[in-house]
């Protein structure tokens, strides 16, 4: 299977809980390498772009206000099927159908206030990362550990 790219980002509410380090940690110990971070207070622009499949949906300008509400953490992680590994770390979209284990499932209650964003395909992947990363792109670099992980 080939390495694929995923946009992972924790949103405002889990930046305020102090969740950070703890997605970090369950994408790091899992294999996955980190090739792009970032802090971004995104603008309503930003957002509406990155949300534009959802344009239309009722819950669409409560979204757009809670993910303009503060800063996000943007993030690009890398690794074998990372976008359907990714999803899976993150759990369902409504934190009340989520797994324990899952970060939303340990961590979330509220569809509205789900801690964090994966992306859903490898095609979205590339767009999210050019829209969040287009102009710093992301590293490309060698860790020892991927001999033991892989
Ligand atoms: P995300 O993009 O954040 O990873 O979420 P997703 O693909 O799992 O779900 P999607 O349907 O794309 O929804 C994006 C975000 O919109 C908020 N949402 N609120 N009924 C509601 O109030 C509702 N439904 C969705 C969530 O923050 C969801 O993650």
């Amino acid at each position: 299977m080939a390495t694929e790219q995923t946009y992972i980002m924790v949103k405002p509410d889990g930046v305020q809980r102090g969740l950070v380090g703890e997605i970090i940690k369950r994408f790091e110990t899992r294999g996955f390498q980190l090739v792009a971070l970032k802090m971004v207070h995104a603008s309503v622009e930003h957002l509406e772009e990155h949300y534009k499949d959802l344009k239309g949906k009722g819950f669409f300008p409560g979204l757009i206000k809670y993910m303009n509400s503060g800063p996000v953490v943007a993030m690009v992680w890398q690794g074998k099927d990372v976008v359907k590994q990714g999803r899976v770390l993150l759990g369902a979209t409504n934190p009340l159908a989520s797994a324990p284990g899952t970060i939303r499932g340990d961590f979330a209650i509220d569809v509205g206030r789900n801690i964090c964003h994966g992306s859903d395909s490898v095609e979205s992947a590339k767009a999210e990362i050019a829209l969040w990363f287009g102009q710093d792109g992301t590293i490309s670099y060698s860790r020892a550990v991927d001999a033991w992980i892989y």
